[in-house]
């Protein structure tokens, strides 16, 4: 028999977090095998390629900083980059790096469990292959696991049926078409002005209206770029100091709103509404700490609906109840002004209107409750985009059957919720690590940056159990207690525990409700140096 295939490091996903991690186990000289699902790196940014799809944080922010030469001899061409340019970042990172040898595309991580006698991992893949490790690395992304709503009659839908997470390579042709969408998260604000220029008619399903921001895209100044490469090293670390890890060239936190008068918080908003961008609520102190305050900048938002749209009604339904950024804030190109096209059609399918009843081979039935259709209105569509979100934050990690000590699966320690030590380790899962795992800045941070300083750590985890003879690494049952504790303090002093959002995992049905990330980058990046600081305190290595 030939003996099983032994690795270092398996890394699941190749997306930013993944590709790094490979980067610094090879620069280590260590041996390390990623799988990946997709046919190529990116990640989020290789499935999402719905119209319109592009990131929020500013092209020259969101990108990796771990090597000057690659970050001196990109060009980004947009303020905010579209989906298609940041796959091509990706791609090139991983033919300057030599990346690709050490992935294997096209395949599922199945399975991994942790051997308590040998102190392995035993991964297993959906091709059947086997493999062993010492160190098991998650580097699935936040929102990774596509939602698609099992509405009744999803699948006897007779036209072409996509989801914004998982979009066809080859596109779905809209031109002319009559095309419904479901969603108006991010993906659906995105894709919905786009969409409506192209389709013959388009109509929103809307549950829940979202606050949304001007973007203020445009293409990006090469002299500017060349202005922020010069002092590039200057500007991430002024990042990493901002609660986002972004945008410190726009940081103008002004005292709290409550004490400003009227005039002054009017001119605030009026400026950072024409800047554009999503650090609108930046600016003052309290904006996400006192619903009081957040109203001030909610209502500013309400005016502007009514002022954009042309139809008081559709107007109306488009305007958000409640607080501002509490779900995550939309930045977005011209979405409130598509509703005024006369090809575009808004359908309140939430508190504000009928329900889905469901959908039918030929469209979407929206009706009264209990009246089986009588009464419904029914919309003839060719195309159904299901704009509809992510089973974020956790649903890519249970989607492995991860199995630690005594054969406990990670999906039963985690049936109340996810709990874990900096959001990088699990009691019961030595030598497990979650890049951007629950209990980490994660999707409250800008995304790469988050990623870099996990890798990182993780990195040099590695480094100091091999320079100290040791192999194994394990958060104490107290400090990871100490932990949640630690993140639903820091959450429950903002207003983000507050609604339904995907961030309490509010949008998947049965799902427990415990807000995931943790507010704070800098904070949270303080508090791992002191871990390393203290000898990995909180952690048992042995
Ligand atoms: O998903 P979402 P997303 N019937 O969960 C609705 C990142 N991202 O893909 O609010 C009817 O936000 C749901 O309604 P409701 C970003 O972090 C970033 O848009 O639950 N409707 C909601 O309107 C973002 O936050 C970028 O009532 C249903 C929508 O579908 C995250 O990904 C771009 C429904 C889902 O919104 C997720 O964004 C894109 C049902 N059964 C995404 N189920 C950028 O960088 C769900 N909905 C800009």
């Amino acid at each position: 028999m030939s003996e099983q295939r032994h690795v270092e490091v398996v890394v699941v996903g190749a997306g930013f977090a993944g590709m790094y991690l490979i980067y610094r186990m090879r620069r280590a000289g260590r041996s390390v095998q990623g799988f990946e699902t997709a046919g190529d790196v990116g990640g989020t940014w290789y499935w999402n390629r719905y119209p319109g799809a592009r990131c929020d944080v500013e092209s020259m922010e969101y990108s990796y900083d771990f090597d000057e030469d690659l970050q001196q001899e990109w060009t980004w061409t947009e303020k905010y980059s579209t989906q298609p340019e940041i796959l091509r970042y990706a791609q090139h990172v991983a033919d300057r790096f030599e990346l690709r040898p050490h992935i294997r595309f096209n395949t599922r991580v199945e399975a991994a469990y942790y051997d308590e006698g040998t102190g392995r991992w035993l991964v297993r893949t959906d091709d059947g292959d086997e493999l062993t490790c010492q160190f098991f690395v998650m580097a699935t992304g936040c929102l990774s696991s596509a939602n698609l709503p099992d509405i009744e009659g999803r699948d006897s839908f007779g036209g072409v049926l996509a989801h914004t997470g998982r979009w066809p390579h080859d596109g779905v042709d809209v031109t002319g078409k009559r095309v419904g969408i479901i969603g108006t998260g991010s993906s659906g604000i995105q894709a919905i002005p786009v969409l409506a220029a192209q389709a013959g008619h388009l109509t929103v399903f809307q549950r829940t209206a979202q606050f949304t921001l001007p973007a203020r895209n445009g293409p990006l100044d090469p002299a500017e770029q060349d202005r922020i490469k010069e002092t590039y090293a200057e500007l991430r670390a002024a990042n990493r100091k901002m609660p986002g890890a972004f945008g410190s060239r726009y940081a103008r936190r002004k005292g709290n709103a409550l004490d400003a008068t009227p005039e002054r918080l009017r001119a605030e908003f009026d400026f950072l509404w024409e800047q554009g961008g999503p650090l609108f609520l930046a600016s003052f102190r309290d904006l996400m700490l006192d619903p009081e305050a957040n109203r001030l900048a909610a209502d500013f938002v309400r005016e502007k609906i009514a002022e954009i749209v042309d139809d008081p009604e559709t107007a109306a339904r488009l305007t958000p109840h409640g607080l501002i950024g509490c779900k995550r804030l939309v930045i977005d190109t011209d979405y409130y002004e598509t509703y005024n096209r006369p090809n575009v059609m808004l359908v309140d399918v939430g508190s504000r209107g009928d329900p889905i009843q469901r959908i039918t081979p030929t469209g979407v039935l929206v009706g009264p409750d209990g009246t089986e259709g009588e009464g419904g209105e029914h919309h003839e569509l060719d195309v159904l985009i299901f704009a509809t979100g992510f089973d974020a934050m956790t649903g890519s990690l249970l989607r492995v059957d991860i199995r630690g000590r005594g054969g406990r699966a990670l999906a039963d320690k985690w049936a109340n919720g996810p709990v874990t030590y900096l959001g990088l380790n699990v009691v019961g899962f030595p030598n497990l690590f979650t890049v951007t795992g629950p209990g980490s800045p994660s999707v409250l941070a800008n995304m790469i940056v988050a990623t870099e300083q996990h890798v990182d750590w993780i990195s040099e985890c590695i480094e100091h159990l091999d320079a100290n003879g040791l192999t194994t690494i394990e958060a104490t049952p107290e400090a990871e207690a100490e932990w949640v504790a630690h993140v639903n303090a820091i959450a429950d002093r903002t207003i983000f525990p507050t609604c339904n959002s995907w961030y309490v995992g509010a949008n998947i049905p049965g799902k427990p409700r415990v807000f995931m990330p943790l507010p704070g980058f800098p904070n949270y990046v303080k508090r791992c140096e002191e871990v390393v600081a203290g000898g990995y305190e909180g952690f048992v290595l042995s």
